[in-house]
């Protein structure tokens, strides 16, 4: 199986949990971060553990110039990607609307929406030719519901809803799949960013209760990326079992 598949986000959570799975299962991987040292340390680890090869791509999805070179620097035999998985994107700051700070909301918008659709605009032009391919957009509960001080991360999420939605339109007479995959609660470094490296209030949203881990997504994403070629998996949202909706969650103690 020589099947290439690239994910946004590597150096960590769903997206590194991402690329140990599909490794596990005979994917050759483009390993995509900012951070180029845990991109070379992922490599190592996907040659190690399941004989995996992997191609680094590390650049900053915000800037459209380094995309465009990223996809087109890589080499012949890495050009005919299978499968997308727009995973990078983050949460900055957590506030009434009135308090945001514009770079958070800025960063945000330009990561989640922007990065999402130049990743798409540039790989989906190579799977076009090949008439065939499946891109995942990873979304969130956050992009089905709003929730209090959410704002701009929910705005972002409903933006991917939406393009995920528009996207599997266009991509219909090319033969590629478009899936979302909306996590709920999930313990990464997530939170982490979010609050700003303040680490005691990262694992607020997370206590009583049994998140979701980054491989339950991981999972997922490969679930739906292999069905039978007849077969698109429109959406997929999950939660941890605590959690009914963005707000209603049940926690212990
Ligand atoms: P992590 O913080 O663990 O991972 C985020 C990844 O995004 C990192 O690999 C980071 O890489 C990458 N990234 C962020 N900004 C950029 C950028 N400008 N250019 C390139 N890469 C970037 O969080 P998760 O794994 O949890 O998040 C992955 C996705 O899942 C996100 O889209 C998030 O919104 C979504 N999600 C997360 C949930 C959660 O509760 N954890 C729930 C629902 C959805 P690097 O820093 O090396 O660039
Ligand atoms: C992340 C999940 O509920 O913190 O997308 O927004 S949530």
């Amino acid at each position: 199986m020589n099947k290439i598949i690239l994910i946004t986000g590597a150096t960590s959570g769903i997206g590194k949990a991402t690329a140990l799975l599909f490794a596990e299962n005979g994917f050759k991987l483009i390993i995509c971060g900012r951070r180029q040292e845990r991109l070379e340390k992922l490599a190592f680890q996907l040659k190690e553990e399941f004989g995996a090869d992997s191609h680094q791509l590390c650049f900053d999805i915000m800037d459209y110039e380094a995309v465009k070179n990223a996809i087109a620097s890589l080499p012949e035999a890495w050009k005919n990607i299978d499968v997308l998985v727009n995973n990078a994107g983050l949460a900055v700051g957590l506030s009434d609307i009135q308090d945001g700070e514009i770079a958070d909301w800025e960063q945000m918008i330009d990561t989640n929406i922007k990065g999402l659709l130049y990743m798409t605009k540039e790989v989906s032009r190579g799977m076009i030719k090949n008439h065939h391919g499946h891109i995942v957009n990873v979304g969130s509960i956050a992009g089905k519901e709003a929730y209090p001080k959410g704002n701009v991360y929910c705005a972002t999420k409903f933006a991917v809803d939406a393009l995920t939605r528009s996207t599997r339109i266009d991509m219909l007479p090319h033969n590629i799949r478009v899936t979302a995959i909306n996590p709920g609660l999930l313990e990464t470094e997530f939170s982490l960013v979010r609050f700003k490296g303040d680490a005691d209030r990262a694992k607020t949203p997370y206590m009583g209760l049994t998140p979701l881990s980054a491989f339950d997504v991981a999972e997922t994403i490969y679930f739906a990326t292999s069905r039978p070629a007849h077969v698109n998996i429109a959406e997929i949202t999950l939660t941890p079992s605590a959690q009914a909706t963005a707000r209603d969650v049940v926690r212990e103690g």
